[in-house]
């Protein structure tokens, strides 16, 4: 199922969601083996940051909350990583955030320079109140660091949104009028709290995260249809999809690729061959494709 994604040719309409499975290239090459057209990597930050103390994900059984707290390395402590995966057989999406504008700047023109074929601006992280979320929920905040990347990089730009926002159509528009290639919607929704009633306390460490799996899919549904209607590129729909069955939903919202996240944990990590071939029988026996299919809740019956 060959797709082509801003000039790129993929094998499979499936993305890995970002922070999933994190930077490691064998691991990445492996979700490609397995059947996902696009990997993406765990968001990388201005500077080394170990993230929220555990316990940090908790599984609820229809999804997952999580406050991993943007771990990473640092954008200059990566030699390793990049060396590796300059000589990569397969298409990788580069996430980063930041905590200002000059700081998405500064990571963006550095991580374009690596080589990655696209980079996914992070401006929806529930699990900061510094980085992430606070651009993602602003529609003028969002057009800026969109506009400020955008002059520095020559790669494709995705912007990746948060369902938190009061108008996510409205953001995504403001981040194509600034030059994004591309919208990926969602991110982690809430955020949420759980408590430990015998303890009294919140179970978390960070106290609330973001929501994930199954149980948020109806908001990733209508993100996406939303989405569809304001902006004329292209949608990376991601957000509780498990199953064929929910990427042809969410491709009739108006999806181009499909993210792939936490059902990586419930499914393993073949889970993208699974759901390719779901996403052929379900096409197959409807005698449709997914070209057709794109969008198609939004005509009028
Ligand atoms: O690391 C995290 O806590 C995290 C990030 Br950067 C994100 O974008 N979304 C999320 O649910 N967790």
């Amino acid at each position: 199922m060959q797709t082509t994604f801003l000039g790129k040719t993929l094998h499979t309409p499936l993305v890995l969601a970002s922070g999933v499975l994190g930077n490691n290239k064998a691991i990445l090459e492996r979700v490609w083996e397995n059947g996902c057209g696009l990997p993406t990597m765990k968001s990388i930050g201005p500077a080394p940051r170990e993230g929220h103390k555990n316990p940090t994900v908790i599984d609820l059984g229809n999804g997952m909350i999580n406050a991993v707290g943007l771990p990473s390395p640092g954008y200059l402590n990566m030699e390793d990583e990049w060396q590796e995966l300059s000589g990569r057989a397969f298409p990788v999406n580069a996430s980063i955030y930041g905590g200002s504008v000059d700081e998405f700047v500064r990571v963006a023109g550095f991580v374009a320079a690596q080589g990655p074929d696209f980079i996914e601006l992070n401006i929806s992280c529930p699990n900061s109140d510094k980085h992430g979320m606070l651009f993602g929920v602003n529609a003028q905040s969002s057009h800026d660091v969109v506009a400020a990347v955008k002059k520095v990089i020559d790669v494709p730009l995705i912007a990746k949104l948060t369902p938190a926002a009061p108008d996510i159509a409205g953001i995504a528009k403001a981040c194509e009028d600034a030059g994004a290639d591309a919208i990926c919607a969602i991110n982690t929704a809430g955020p949420g709290m759980i408590i430990d009633i015998e303890s009294r306390c919140p179970v978390l460490a960070f106290k609330t995260g973001g929501l994930s799996g199954p149980m948020i899919k109806p908001i990733a549904v209508r993100c996406v249809y939303d989405i569809f209607r304001s902006v004329s590129i292209p949608i990376i729909g991601l957000g509780g999809i498990s199953t064929g069955k929910d990427a042809i939903e969410i491709i009739m919202a108006g999806a181009t690729l499909v993210g792939i996240g936490t059902a990586v944990r419930y499914r393993g990590i073949n889970v993208f061959d699974k759901v390719n071939k779901e996403i052929n029988d379900w096409l197959t026996a409807h005698d449709t494709t997914m070209e057709e299919i794109r969008g198609a809740a939004h005509r009028e019956v």
